[in-house]
């Protein structure tokens, strides 16, 4: 067990409690209580005491005999509540006191504020979510777009974990096989065929690689993609940036280098976040503030996941799109800004060059489209029906099972190392898939084994 872990168990004796919702103005904040003396703690200070769980009681919150607030309670009784021990909600008056005040009332007969995540991280110890799970409440809680808030509630509703659990009984089942045959050759049955673990293998081996596929489109999701608006001064750069926002973020004027920091926003394009950056117009300059502007445009150049190539005339967009091409390997989208001025000139009604106008809104959609499509081909989309794989994490756990499970492979094809050894990789690759999840049970393989036998043996 980690010291961390051993932390977690000591600290499950304390009665935690916490704000719940954001700190500030509101009408309602939700104070939650949860641990072995949640209920005594709360006894206290609430009057009348609801008579039945997960019922509303309307009550009043008491600290010496004072009246904090009049607010709604409920009692979650463990094991069956968010964190798994006992739970009081409270529902109080928003702002910044009443909620405080019941906090610091509460502490003061024998709860403790919560750490960060402390929740949850309960939740996860008493066995209510995996980590993947708890993970999933992180990334719905920061969700900024509509892809994300998918991406995490499959992720909570344990999509994710069930295949990687699959995975690791599968694994466990080869083991034992493996296992079986070592210590029983002369069975019966004969020694276990070479073509069923060749395909048990290549069928763990494909499923893994299907997930890991799913990588770069979902740390894109969870990250949102970086779309860089670059093209020389006045191009009207800001103005897009603006009208892809829909508010005047950005400070738009007619005198060219107006723009000199990069500038970040994201936008939920529907399919994915979009982290959009407009930046300094990209020219040679002598002005130390715009050259300093330009450099930083160019290092976002060098990061993007799209570029969006901006001019308002043909000769802009060719420099646009050739600088833009050696500062990124990003795709490159040709846009052509300010259409409402000279709309169908022949010399921009090139072939893939995108037309917009910030003032009119023509072309925004189709350049949203244009956008997105660029990074489903660049990233891959996200099959329907497999969960996504959304941090660095379990992308990098998966290619070590991946990889242990090769080196299985081959060391079994060529019967290079003794079956015990090779079978090392296998236990390696559970091992990590347990790390992923968080549920390590190690005498899983062994009553695979036992189970098989008969009375006796
Ligand atoms: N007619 C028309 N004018 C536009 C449009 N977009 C921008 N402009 C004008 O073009 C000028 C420059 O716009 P900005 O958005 O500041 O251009 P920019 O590329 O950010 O310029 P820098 O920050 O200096 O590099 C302003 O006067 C805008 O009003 C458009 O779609 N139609
Ligand atoms: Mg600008």
């Amino acid at each position: 067990m980690s010291p961390g872990a051993a932390a977690g168990v000591a600290q499950l004796q304390d009665t935690i409690i916490a704000v719940a919702t954001p700190t500030g103005m509101g009408a309602l904040a939700l104070v939650r209580l949860s641990g072995p003396g949640a209920y005594a703690i709360a006894q206290k200070h609430i009057r009348p005491w609801p008579s039945e769980p997960r019922a509303v009681q309307l009550s009043t919150v008491y600290n010496l005999g004072e009246v904090l607030d009049r607010s709604l309670i409920t009692l979650f009784p463990g094991p069956y509540s968010f964190t798994g021990d006992d739970t009081v909600e409270i529902s109080t008056h928003g702002g910044y006191l009443v909620p405080a005040s019941i906090v610091a009332a509460l502490i003061s007969s024998g709860a403790r504020q919560a750490l960060p995540g402390e929740f949850t991280r309960r939740a996860v110890l008493n066995g209510k979510l995996d980590i993947l799970q708890a993970e999933a409440i992180g990334d719905l809680i920061d969700a900024r777009s509509q892809a994300m808030q998918h991406a995490a509630l499959s992720q909570l509703d344990g999509g994710l974990s069930r295949r990687l659990l699959q995975l690791r009984e599968d694994l466990i089942g080869l083991e034992s096989i493996i296992a079986y045959d070592i210590d029983f050759p002369e069975e019966d049955d004969g020694p276990v065929p070479r073509d069923k673990i060749e395909a048990a293998i290549a069928k763990m081996i494909a499923s893994l690689e299907a997930l890991l596929a799913t990588a770069p489109a979902g740390e894109l999701i969870r990250e949102g993609a970086v779309v860089v608006i670059a093209g020389p001064p006045n191009a009207g750069k800001s103005s897009l940036f603006n009208s892809l926002l829909g508010r005047s973020r950005a400070i738009v004027t007619e005198i060219p280098g107006t723009t000199r920091d990069a500038l970040e926003a994201v936008v939920d394009s529907g399919k994915w976040p979009l982290r959009l950056v407009d930046t300094a117009g990209l020219r040679d300059t002598v002005d130390p503030i715009e050259r300093l502007g330009i450099e930083v445009s160019e290092r976002y150049l060098a990061g993007a996941a799209v570029v969006l190539a901006c001019a308002e005339n043909s000769a802009g967009l060719d420099l646009t799109i050739d600088s833009a091409g050696r500062k990124s390997t990003a795709p490159v989208i040709a846009v052509r800004t300010k259409a409402d001025l000279a709309p169908h000139r022949d010399d921009l009604n090139r072939e893939h060059v995108v037309q917009v106008s910030a003032h009119t809104g023509e072309g925004l959609q189709n350049l949203l489209d244009a956008i997105n499509n660029a990074i489903a081909s660049k990233y891959g989309e996200a099959a329907p029906d497999l969960p996504l794989l959304t941090r660095a994490r379990h992308r990098q756990a998966l290619t070590t099972a991946l990889v242990e499970i090769r080196q299985f492979q081959q060391a079994w094809r060529e019967e290079r190392l003794p079956a015990p050894v090779a079978s090392v990789h296998l236990r390696a690759a559970v091992y990590v898939l347990e790390e992923l999840i968080g549920a390590v049970d190690v005498d899983d393989v062994l009553d695979r084994v036992f189970s098989s036998f008969c009375v006796g043996k």
